[in-house]
């Protein structure tokens, strides 16, 4: 059976109308993304192993604005420092030849046999130092290729059983590694942030700081807690059955979104990384109506990969469908901000939640006169919870919007 014609990323292949992807919509992808060999814990690899370089020349030409990588997506483990170098001047060509940037860079701590105990929290001190030794590398090479955002995901940082190791110590070494490289990257001048990735479980058992509110928490137990922030993801979050929106939420209202990983993922499944809004659309409705109500400047970062059953048109399907889809669910968004009856509920709602009571509110900020006539009031309970709220209409007028008939 001979192979489709790979017409990849030539425009006629993807109708040309209001959502194209263009470099200012500033969408990128991990080169493992597009790069993943379709190989599973079950199953071979499906497709090639395709270069970096063509994977920077063919998502540019899809509208993609940069892509992001693991030290090891591009330098082989045990590469010689002849060899890294004559493999990130080619990348470097690719990206000067395209305009491509490398917004983000993260360490692989989690595919070399060394790790299989953990990274950073490794039992074992001499690969904690390892860890600390190929990330400081790694940190090099981002800042190399331009990378302002530093991702740390803890995929081996965990355990299977409790006896080996106490959750305090796991903690304190994890926060013994981000405060030495926040040391080292200030020690070397380098401008970055960097972002820990939450994940709650796969590879491991079940992996430290599991979701996004963990990180949240222990960040400020840093010595440097301003130059680190989060990296969610879609798929993580609701591996635990979070929604998602509401761990962005908390941590742009916190100042701490400095990333974030975009995918798609069915309720209870293992990471399936799938394509951004496959699954879930009026979750990934209101994630995007939140960063872009938020004028959240951010990377819209893919963290996914194509269907198995792919070849190689699949992929670059796979990789135009993740921006097109955000853009379809922005413009879902224009149109429930414009849309009358939803302004006419949200503006009696807006009414309501901003009504003062004895003198007092709509934001409290106490004061002990406030405080007094609060405590004098008599509320008529009766009449407040007589009042409903029209949710219901308010969430069908939204599913309407999604839905395509409003
Ligand atoms: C997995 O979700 C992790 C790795 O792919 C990478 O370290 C990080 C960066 O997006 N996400
Ligand atoms: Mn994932
Ligand atoms: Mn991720």
């Amino acid at each position: 059976m001979s192979q489709r014609p790979t017409n990849s990323t030539s425009p006629s292949r993807y109708p040309n109308d209001r959502f194209v992807p263009r470099p200012e919509d500033h969408f990128t992808f991990g080169l493992w993304t597009v790069g993943n060999p379709g190989r599973d814990p079950f199953g071979l690899a499906v497709r090639e192993v395709m270069s970096s370089v063509k994977i920077v020349r063919e998502l540019a030409k899809l509208g993609a604005y940069g892509v992001n990588l693991h030290d090891e997506d591009l330098i082989p483990f045990g590469s010689s420092t002849a060899e890294r170098d004559k493999i990130v001047r080619d990348f470097k060509g690719a990206l000067a030849e395209t305009g491509m940037k490398v917004p983000m860079a993260t360490t692989n701590l989690f595919s070399q046999p060394v790790f299989r105990e953990g990274a950073f929290t490794s039992n074992d001190a001499a690969v904690r130092a390892l860890a600390l030794q190929k990330t400081m590398r790694s940190i090099d090479l981002g800042v190399e290729l331009g990378a302002s955002i530093y991702v740390f995901w803890g995929g081996r940082e965990g355990l299977e059983t409790n006896a080996c190791k106490d959750p305090r110590d796991a903690v304190k070494r994890f926060r013994e590694a981000i405060n030495f490289l926040c040391e080292y990257s200030r020690d070397s001048g380098y401008d970055l942030k960097f972002a820990l990735e939450a994940k709650p479980n796969e590879p491991r058992g079940d992996i430290f700081l599991p979701t996004t509110g963990h990180m949240l928490a222990f960040i400020y137990t840093l010595e440097h807690p301003e130059m680190v922030g989060v990296n969610p993801e879609v798929a993580h979050e609701q591996m635990s059955g979070l929604d998602f929106s509401h761990a962005v939420g908390q941590a742009i209202e916190a100042g701490k979104l400095f990333h974030i990983d975009l995918n798609g993922q069915k309720p209870g499944r293992y990471d399936q990384d799938l394509r951004f809004a496959s699954e879930d659309q009026k979750g990934a409705f209101f994630l995007v109506k939140l960063l872009e109500d938020s004028r959240w400047d951010g990377m819209r970062h893919f963290d996914s990969h194509p269907y198995r059953t792919e070849d190689e048109q699949g992929v670059w399907d796979f990789a135009y469908y993740s921006m097109r889809s955000y853009l379809i669910l922005k413009d879902k968004v224009a149109r429930f901000h414009a849309d009358p009856e939803i302004k006419q509920i949200l503006a009696t709602l807006e009414k309501r939640s901003t009504t003062q009571v004895a003198g007092v509110g709509p934001t409290f900020k106490y004061d002990k006169k406030s405080a007094a006539a609060l405590k004098a009031h008599t509320f008529d309970t009766t009449a407040m919870a007589s009042v409903g709220y029209e949710y219901e209409r308010l969430d069908q007028l939204t599913t309407e919007v999604l839905l395509g008939v409003r």
